[in-house]
């Protein structure tokens, strides 16, 4: 295993990253300057540079490999040789003779290739190489990157749905040298103050239609989501979390046409039957919605299976779509059915959650990986390869006394980018919730085309 940090060293003594005064092609002064061309004169560097890279894709598909012009060719030569993933090359300006090719080398329509880039900033480069990429036919999914800038690249990339993996972020380089005493505090606080203030490449996103997410969907159950919300013009989810088994099923009947989804907490409801859940699925069916079961699950993985199956709520029987933490990492979330479509929780509505913004990184990273991870609770943007889902949503209150927070559907859907919105006391606690369920409805789908 190539250690990272000496790495990083061994390559601070070629000159790749030198601190002083520079001006930008942007006409900024920065505090730093950042050129990996110089690993590609050495070979040693460049091989470990290689496998590191590796390392970071090896769960990701790929049957090509491509390298952004020029100063990635190197790197994207190196992966190729040391892993035999075959390597095209894109070029930077067209021939003007000949086949007039911007990418040459041999594949077939399809085919993923893997991007390969040594330093990201405003992502427009990486822009260019995955349209050229794409309009010859192959896909890309995802790129890796050497050295994150933390100019906003990356966020543009994956709002855009590719997963972008980074050795290194500008910050990480600056803890390693400081740690070795290459750097001094004064210089890191203004390195660190530079990256703060600078005011980051702005570039807007629209947010995707619910047409486009469908086409990205894989799941079963995401795609039939998407379907319930264009066909009945609705992105609401409603929270009955009332004990009473019957209360539940008479509002699912009086309010269902309004919603894409019903999520319940069964451990709340006292009277729990299989009866009720035949019950619920039959009204499910006739209204064209689906259940959703909030179960948050929090444990290791042989637990959790034994809690998804068994017991007396048979979780997986009847629930298209549960909950999950990701606090016990990865595996934890690879024991529920492959039918089930699991929305994990990076980011939750109360306050003093210690959902920060280290760990929603990290539970999007997970979420990421797991095939049948639809999408995950938040409250705020995830990238686009997952859907979004944000409760503490509410239009006349702003919080309880427990600790929940609520926004409106407006805020969410313009500043958040929400899929859907989960309302519960606002429908069930509502003096006529049908007519509330309606209103959600209608203000839901309303901030949704705003937004777009
Ligand atoms: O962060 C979260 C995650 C969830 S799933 N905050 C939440 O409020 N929820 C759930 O959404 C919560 O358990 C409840 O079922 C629903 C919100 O209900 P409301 O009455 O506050 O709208």
């Amino acid at each position: 295993m190539i250690n990272k940090e000496k790495f990083l060293l061994k390559s601070y003594e070629l000159g790749i990253i030198k601190f002083g005064e520079f001006t930008l092609k942007s006409g900024i002064l920065s505090p730093f300057y950042v050129d990996l061309r110089p690993l590609a004169s050495s070979p040693v560097l460049l091989k470990e540079l290689s496998q590191l890279l590796l390392g970071m894709i090896k769960d990701c598909r790929h049957e090509l490999i491509c390298g952004v012009p020029y100063a990635a060719l190197p790197m994207a030569t190196a992966m190729s040789l040391d892993s035999n993933i075959p390597l095209i090359i894109k070029r930077k300006e067209s021939k003007n003779y000949g086949t007039k090719k911007m990418l040459e080398g041999i594949f077939a329509q399809g085919q993923y290739c893997i991007l390969v880039e040594d330093v990201i900033t405003s992502g427009k480069s990486l822009l260019e190489t995955i349209e050229e990429v794409e309009k010859e036919g192959l896909k890309v999914k995802d790129i890796v990157v050497v050295l994150d800038r933390q100019q906003g690249g990356k966020e543009l990339l994956e709002n855009k749905g590719y997963q972008v993996h980074t050795l290194f972020s500008i910050e990480d380089v600056i803890d390693i040298l400081y740690n070795h005493e290459f750097l001094n505090q004064s210089q890191v606080i203004k390195i660190k103050d530079f990256i703060k203030e600078k005011p980051k490449v702005q570039v807007s996103i629209p947010r995707l239609t619910y047409e486009q997410k469908l086409e990205m969907q894989k799941h079963p159950v995401s795609k039939k989501l998407i379907e319930i919300a264009l066909s009945k013009k609705t992105n609401l989810i409603a929270s009955l979390d009332i004990s009473k088994a019957q209360e539940i099923l008479n509002l699912a009947d009086k309010i269902g046409e309004y919603l894409v989804a019903i999520k319940l907490h069964t451990d709340i409801i006292s009277d729990f039957s299989e009866n009720f859940i035949h019950e619920l699925k039959k009204i499910s069916a006739a209204k064209n919605f689906l259940l959703f079961e909030d179960r948050k699950f929090a444990d290791i993985g042989n637990t959790q299976q034994m809690q998804f199956s068994g017991g007396i709520y048979k979780i997986s029987e009847w629930a298209d779509l549960i909950t999950s933490h990701v606090i016990a990492g990865e595996a934890s979330l690879e024991v529920f059915g492959e039918s089930t479509g699991v929305v994990t929780i990076a980011e939750m509505s109360s306050k003093g959650t210690l959902t920060d913004e280290n760990y929603k990184t990290k539970a999007v990273e997970i979420s990421n990986k797991i095939t049948n991870v639809i999408g995950c609770v938040a409250q705020s943007k995830l990238p686009a390869s997952l859907l979004l889902f944000t409760p503490g949503v509410n239009l006349t209150e702003s919080g309880d006394e427990k600790g929940q927070q609520f926004n409106t559907p407006e805020k969410v859907f313009s500043e958040y980018h929400t899929d859907f919105i989960i309302v519960g006391r606002g429908i069930y606690g509502a003096l006529d919730s049908e007519k509330s369920a309606k209103k959600y409805q209608e203000e839901g789908w309303k901030a949704y085309l705003k937004s777009i």
